[in-house]
């Protein structure tokens, strides 16, 4: 542990003492956190967690391949139908390549998992032999651009944290390309209806697909708060406190590195050969690391919203109504205070707001919304949060839960912006959403 607490230079020398792997030493050259480019956090680099794969062939000393001597991590084969493969893990060019295949001669595991048999496609992943508790993590990288997730996540004894799970292409829903999803995962007690499954995430739309090139990607947890960073861009902070009791996530923690099959986003059936052309798709990624600090967490601090009474205190003042929309005065079943707004289906119900803005600055708009119709079986109701008339691109997030829901979207202003406006629309929808607490801030960079 005490070389965890020196400077890097001194961890270096150290480890070069202790007669370690030489490669060690090329961690000293890691940078502070892309978020914290000053370090003014103090991080220390934790090199058991931490890679920048560099060197020829991947750390064995560091890293766990799943299926290596038929031997899984967790008895986890991958999610059916596809299936982990040792060969399909590598370094190449400084970066860690996760290549999945569509294979179907490959002898796969004569077994179900999650209803789906193991066939078709082989992927790959890593883990790492340590864990840590607590810290921040960054990774740079690029999503496989087909229908095949590539995530970055820990697990340990209660939980799950997901810092992201990139779908990097799902034809039938455009925005999944582009969305940031972090998560809590629940593994308290076997049985219990949550167990397994998301019991907290953070649903972010980014101005890129993530398939598309390398991105930074950070999250700080801390026993206080989660921190969520793209490309040292702060898009989210939640406190422990606001999480409550879905906050899973305090127990020692390994690292994982893989790509796996969503039937939720795509069809097992459906996908084909054509998924994988030119010998796979990749998740390529240039490094994973882990920093501690003993500095005490920096507290999450409301930025002021830049919209007009933003929860509809006042009413539907300053909002601009087109088609069928209606102020519920029902503060039980609004999301924030009193009030909340119903966008009727079928008659293009939407609202919006146009406020000044700055030049080439990024913002992250946010709403909770639900679309009480839903069902989960046959009938999704989306609606849409959504910014234009920006100096660029138009873009919107996708709601269709049938209970409040927070999602949100960053915008980088063009030269030329001087307002931005924000809208909420259900023009596409058969029955209501409600809407309530739209929020539009700056983004900070960094901590
Ligand atoms: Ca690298
Ligand atoms: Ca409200």
């Amino acid at each position: 542990m005490l070389a965890l607490l020196l400077p890097a230079k001194k961890q270096c020398l150290l480890l070069a003492l202790a007669l370690l792997p030489t490669q060690w030493c090329s961690l000293s050259v890691a940078q502070a956190p892309f978020s914290d480019p000053e370090n003014s956090g103090e991080w220390k680099l934790v090199p058991s967690v931490s890679d920048e794969f560099n060197d020829a062939t991947l750390d064995s000393s560091k890293w766990f391949v799943q299926g290596v001597d038929d031997k899984y991590e967790n008895r986890f084969k991958g999610r059916a139908p596809s299936q982990f493969v040792p060969a399909n893990v590598g370094v190449s060019d400084g970066d860690l390549v996760i290549t999945s295949k569509w294979q179907p001669e490959f002898g796969f595991a004569d077994e179900h998992f999650g209803g789906f048999k193991y066939e078709n496609v082989t992927t790959g992943a890593i883990i790492s032999k340590t864990s840590f508790l607590y810290g921040y993590l960054e990774t740079r990288c690029k999503a496989a651009d087909g229908p095949i997730s590539s995530s970055f996540w820990t697990i340990g004894g209660r939980g799950e944290l997901d810092v992201f799970e990139h779908y990097g292409l799902n034809p039938d829903s455009t925005d999944a390309g582009n969305r940031l999803q972090s998560s809590f995962h629940d593994w308290r007690t076997p049985g219990t209806p949550t167990y397994g499954k998301r019991i907290w995430t953070n649903e972010h739309q980014l101005p890129f697909r993530v398939a598309s090139d390398f991105h930074v990607y950070g999250l700080e947890w801390s026993p206080q708060n989660i921190k969520i960073f793209v490309d040292g861009i702060l898009v989210r902070c939640a406190s422990k406190n606001e999480i409550g009791e879905h906050w899973v996530v305090d127990q020692a923690q390994k690292v994982w590195l893989d790509s796996e099959t969503f039937p939720w986003e795509v069809d097992p059936g459906k996908l084909k050969q054509t998924d994988f052309p030119n010998g796979g798709q990749k998740f390529i990624v240039d490094y994973v690391r882990i920093w501690q600090s003993d500095k005490p967490d920096v507290a999450c601090s409301d930025s002021p919203t830049l919209l007009s009474n933003p929860i509809f205190e006042s009413k539907l003042a300053d909002w601009h109504v087109s088609g069928k929309v209606t102020l519920k005065e029902d503060a039980a079943n609004s999301w924030a205070g009193s009030n909340h707004v119903a966008l009727d289906g079928g008659g293009e119900g939407a609202i919006e707001q146009t406020v000044p803005v700055k030049p080439n600055t990024t913002y992250i708009v946010s709403a909770y919304a639900k679309s009480p119709a839903t069902n989960y079986k046959d009938v999704y109701h989306d609606a849409w949060l959504g910014v234009k008339n920006y100096d660029g691109d138009f873009q919107s997030a996708r709601f269709f839960r049938s209970y409040w829901h927070r999602k949100s979207l960053q915008f980088k202003t063009g030269p030329k912006a001087k307002t931005a406006t924000i809208f909420f629309t259900n023009q596409w929808s058969g029955e209501p959403v409600l809407v309530d607490s739209i929020d539009l801030i700056e983004a900070a960079v960094g901590r």
